[in-house]
């Protein structure tokens, strides 16, 4: 069932279309899937610049209002939809739990994404003549994502580039593992949006650094994840079939 009232842009394997596909499925809420393909630049294509002027996903279009950036998403849909809430009631746990949506934009994203576009962004541009190279950057609306892509089609990332996203992996865990010993989930007693901005990330750690996480160092994480890949919404958030584009994309 789809319910064309909510649409998602998004891409299969972004980690923020994650964040906002597992608040949904969270929810039950039904939408009407559009899948990117960003290695072909479609999230530069004007109609989609019209809806996100930064070029990125996730955008939710709900009753034709465009809202975009991840986290103002899934706050977004708890206040549209607030059956099965998914923010705690009291002030301040709910000011943890706003700290770890922040944390997962300003830490947890930087993060993933240069280990993550080295694997997928090189294979989509490394090869480009300069020409074709010069006519994908004049698309790109904002001056970070283009250094990005010019980054990763040209030399890649630097070492120290990948030090430093490494050095926030390892904060992930480590501030996981200690906030783990105040409660079952992030902010506490509740399952919330702090472990839904969360656990994207350390899904994409586990795949690119399996090494940095044993369960003698993060027990309590590996008790929290394993409590969150068996919630049926995880398995549809993060293996999204109810789209045929995704049988063409990439996924990790
Ligand atoms: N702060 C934004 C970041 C969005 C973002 O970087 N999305 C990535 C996928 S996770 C993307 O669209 N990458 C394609 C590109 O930069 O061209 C959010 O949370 O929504």
């Amino acid at each position: 069932m789809t319910n064309s009232d909510i649409i998602l842009y998004h891409g299969l394997a972004s980690t923020c279309s994650k964040k906002v596909r597992l608040a949904l499925f969270e929810k039950g809420l039904a939408f009407e899937s559009r899948l990117l393909d960003l290695q072909k630049f479609e999230q530069h294509a004007p109609e989609y610049l019209a809806l996100n002027p930064n070029g990125v996903v996730p955008t939710l279009v709900h009753h034709g209002a465009p809202i975009i950036e991840s986290s103002v998403i899934i706050e977004y849909i708890d206040d549209a939809f607030p059956s099965v809430p998914l923010r705690p009631n009291d002030a301040l746990a709910r000011s943890r739990m706003r700290l770890w949506t922040k944390f997962s934009d300003d830490v947890a994203y930087k993060a993933v994404y240069a280990p993550t576009w080295e694997i997928l962004s090189k294979r989509a541009s490394a090869s480009f003549a300069e020409d074709k190279l010069q006519d994908v950057l004049a698309r790109i609306p904002t001056k970070e994502r283009r250094d990005r892509w010019e980054t990763v089609a040209r030399n890649g990332f630097t070492e120290v580039e990948m030090r430093d996203a490494y050095d926030k992996m390892r904060q992930c865990l480590d501030r996981i593992e200690a906030a783990l010993a105040h409660g079952p989930w992030l902010a506490g007693e509740v399952y919330s949006l702090a472990d839904i901005a969360m656990i994207p990330f350390i899904d994409r750690i586990r795949n690119l650094r399996p090494e940095f996480m044993p369960v003698e160092t993060y027990p309590r994480l590996t008790a929290w994840e394993v409590a969150l890949r068996v919630r049926p919404a995880f398995d549809r958030a993060f293996n999204f079939r109810d789209d045929p584009r995704a049988e063409e994309l990439p996924n990790m």
